[in-house]
């Protein structure tokens, strides 16, 4: 019963509906068809006239509110050079867009349907199509071209004199490796990972291994004005490591190393003040969803001057050290004492 109640319901809507729009059409008549016709028209293109300059009045003032929400002015000299490629690109678009979308709502003011005008039939015009293709092919080409000439920068081979990191995305955080007073990773393998005392699945038939550093709450630090070559990769699903900061962003992916390279030009401190914000901290955000936790995979970055680098190195713990020598749980290392030097000679004997 309910359902032929329904079924007669939709048809008498449909009923009304045609019946409205016969009677709007008979009165249309009444009045005069034209007229109301032209009368809607001279509405429309004057709406559509008031439509642009709203438009970017709107635009102007999401611009104004979030300005102050954007980031800070780039950290490498990549970042820079992405920042004024952005730019121009803006600039172009900007004049084009402009340029076009006003003659469009122009137009359809000024050439409104009216009794008088008919239409104009205007098929071919070769200069025309020349020049709107060449013009857009030129501006394009010179874009393209900046982009590949940042592009190669940032994938091109790094300095040797920078300083190598391992970066390993797991669910759900970053566990960075640093090569210790040998300069070189030990090798690793997925098959020790362990999250107790081996997060990375250190080899420690690899005497390379011995002296690397994992750094505590994934804090990465570097040294401003020298080169960072970071060696990416992950321990379980693709992650990816998004330096907002930097303009950069690289896949991490298991089972192969992805690189990236840049030389940090401002410090945590400075960038402090330049931002006004006592609380800043450069971010490593997890720029692909890797599941569950992935809105927490944040790690930090911390830019700092050769000295307080080398302070910073200095006090700490070898991860073989922190996690062999005492048969502490992985929980503990944060609480390990900084005397690595000590330690390590114990547990090499
Ligand atoms: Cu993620």
């Amino acid at each position: 019963m309910s359902a032929f109640i329904t079924i007669a319901l939709v048809v008498l809507v449909f009923i009304v509906i045609y019946q409205i729009g016969k009677a709007s059409e008979y009165a249309g008549v009444i009045r005069g068809e034209e007229k109301v016709k032209a009368q809607t028209n001279r509405v429309l293109a004057v709406l559509l006239l008031l439509m642009f300059p709203l438009g970017c009045w709107g635009i102007y003032e999401c611009n104004a509110i979030f300005q102050d929400r954007l980031l800070p002015v780039a950290a490498c000299r990549t970042g820079v050079n992405y920042d004024s490629m952005f730019h121009w690109t803006t600039v172009v678009c900007g004049i084009v867009f402009f340029l076009t979308q006003g003659v469009l709502f122009w137009f359809c003011f000024k050439y409104q349907s009216t009794e008088k005008r008919t239409s104009f039939f205007f098929a071919h015009n070769n200069k025309l199509e020349l020049l709107w293709t060449t013009i857009p092919a030129i501006a394009m080409a010179g874009l393209v071209a900046i982009g590949l000439k940042n592009w190669y920068d940032v994938t091109s081979p790094a300095p040797p004199d920078a300083t190598v990191v391992e970066v390993m995305g797991k669910q759900f955080n970053w566990l960075i490796r640093y090569p210790g007073k040998d300069n070189e990773l030990g090798k690793r393998d997925f098959r020790k990972i362990n999250d107790a005392n081996n997060v990375m699945g250190l080899d420690w038939t690899d005497p390379h291994n011995m002296d690397d550093i994992i750094a505590q709450n994934g804090e990465l630090h570097v040294v401003v004005n020298k080169p960072v070559k970071l060696l990416i990769n992950s321990r379980d699903v693709i992650h990816d490591v998004g330096l907002p900061h930097f303009r950069m962003k690289m896949d991490a992916v298991p089972g192969i190393t992805t690189t990236l390279w840049f030389t940090p030009t401002i410090t945590t401190d400075s960038m402090k003040q330049i931002t006004k914000n006592p609380d800043f901290v450069y971010e490593i955000a997890c720029d692909q969803l890797c599941g569950k936790g992935h809105y927490s995979m944040r790690g930090t970055i911390i830019v700092q001057t050769q000295a307080e680098y080398d302070k910073w190195m200095a006090s700490q713990q070898t991860y073989y050290a922190a996690n062999n020598a005492v048969a502490t749980p992985a929980a503990d290392t944060a609480k390990a004492q900084p005397k690595s030097e000590t330690v390590k000679e114990v547990t090499m004997k």
